[in-house]
């Protein structure tokens, strides 16, 4: 992991992956061909894709028995606290309608309803994780969705990953669908004969993925396009180096492409990380990836002054930020752009992933400039109520027919102007 002077002026800024005109084309005629042929162009492209050749790809009642015969009683017990975990952090979110009367009798106000039906796309590969359904499907569940549906695809033996069947019974999701890929998104978007269409498609995937969301979007809408994690983390001297180190790794080892960036101001902590980073490396089952993604992607930026080191923060805008410093409270209110904020030597970025409660869907590559972690509200709308009164309307009519054959509607002003035949 190279050490950089902050000064030296590096770029923070990557690039989304936007795919290949090529892969751009094919995904759209995946689209097509879901569209128009159905349950037998999913089929097809799972046997080309994922190699294996099903009659239908619902997941059955005995698979998810025997998932949840698979698993220890004890992990059971885990992932059913994390659930619980995370649904009571986003109880917390759910907003309420309001109405608000005036004297005139009027009355506005702002209706909460949640959207009907989503869909959940959870990766499969070395990316198989339980948590991901916990926090796509939890604040769906939460906001009131009345269908939720999960898609995934399977390994070449035909089946699901246990943990990610367990997660989906420990909250009662019972279609699950065994496709992934374009494919995937494409029968959540238009329905198949086996897969209902849905209004919302959320959770991450490969590029292909990615391309399809982007393309069906409008037609249903989409979480967000998500790009590889990212941690960075703000410490000065108080910081262990071997537990910087290690939360930095925690990200590395999801995807070669991951970013993990040590921002500090103290010479001797930047060298310490270095060197336990390449130790800690050593013995990591997952080292090929961790490694490549430290070499690439990663960096300890060492700042001249803390305020340096905060507008590092705020122009990485890091999906995951820990600040591990002496009061790391005192720095919270000068942090603008970081999806999620770790605090103080005890807040591990895992203790998020898993357990804390909120969301592990977060803005990544500097998009947490302008959005916000995965929450209850992507799965509500509101609607705007309008009640006006007959005195409202007698004070205000003239104005609004003025205002609207200003913009030169008159079929507007006259929608106006006829009430008045009421009160002749
Ligand atoms: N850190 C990942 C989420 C995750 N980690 C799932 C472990 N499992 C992106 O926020
Ligand atoms: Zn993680």
């Amino acid at each position: 992991m190279k050490i950089i002077q902050k000064s030296d002026r590096v770029s923070l800024r990557r690039r989304v992956e936007q795919g290949t005109e090529e892969q751009r084309k094919t995904v759209q005629a995946i689209i097509e061909d879901v569209k128009s042929r159905g349950d037998e162009a999913v089929l097809n492209y799972t046997e080309r894709f994922d190699g294996v050749k099903l009659d239908q790809y619902k997941v059955s009642p005995e698979e998810f028995e025997e998932a949840y015969e698979a698993l220890d009683g004890e992990f059971v017990e885990i992932l059913q606290e994390a659930a619980a975990n995370i649904r009571r952090f986003h109880e917390k979110q759910r907003p309420a309608s309001w109405f608000d009367s005036s004297e005139d009798g009027t009355i506005l106000g702002q209706k909460i309803t949640a959207i009907e039906a989503a869909g959940v796309y959870v990766p499969g590969g070395t990316a198989a994780y339980p948590s991901s359904v916990f926090m796509n499907v939890i604040p769906a569940q939460v906001a009131g969705v009345e269908r939720i549906v999960m898609v995934t695809p399977p390994g070449k033996d035909g089946k699901v990953p246990d943990g990610v069947l367990l997660a989906a019974h420990i909250l009662g999701v019972e279609d699950v669908y065994k496709v992934g890929g374009a494919q995937a998104i494409a029968a959540l978007a238009y329905g198949t004969e086996t897969v209902p269409a849905v209004d919302k498609i959320t959770g991450p995937g490969n590029v292909f993925v990615a391309l399809a969301k982007r393309e069906v979007f409008g037609d249903v809408d989409i979480d967000m396009i998500a790009g590889p994690s990212e941690i960075a983390i703000l410490a000065d001297d108080t910081a262990l180096a071997s537990e910087v180190a290690a939360d930095l790794l925690s990200q590395a080892e999801h995807d070669a492409r991951s970013s993990s960036v040590l921002v500090t101001t103290s010479q001797q902590l930047a060298e310490q990380v270095q060197q336990e980073v390449k130790n800690q490396l050593e013995d990591l089952p997952r080292a090929e990836i961790a490694r490549k993604s430290v070499e690439d992607y990663g960096m300890i930026l060492l700042c001249e002054t803390w305020g340096e080191a905060i507008t590092t923060i705020n122009e990485i805008a890091p999906e995951h930020l820990e600040i591990v410093t002496d009061e790391p409270f005192q720095h919270l209110g000068k942090i603008k752009n970081a999806g999620a904020i770790f605090l103080g030597p005890y807040s591990s970025e895992p203790v998020g992933d898993y357990f804390a409660g909120p969301n592990h869907v977060l803005p990544t590559n500097g998009t947490a400039r302008f959005s916000s972690p995965l929450n209850v509200d992507d799965f509500l709308k509101k609607s705007s109520v309008i009640s006006y009164s007959e005195d409202a309307l007698k004070k205000h009519g003239d104005k609004i027919a003025r205002y609207a054959r200003l913009e030169g509607l008159e079929a507007h002003a006259r929608a106006i102007d006829t009430r008045k035949e009421r009160w002749k």
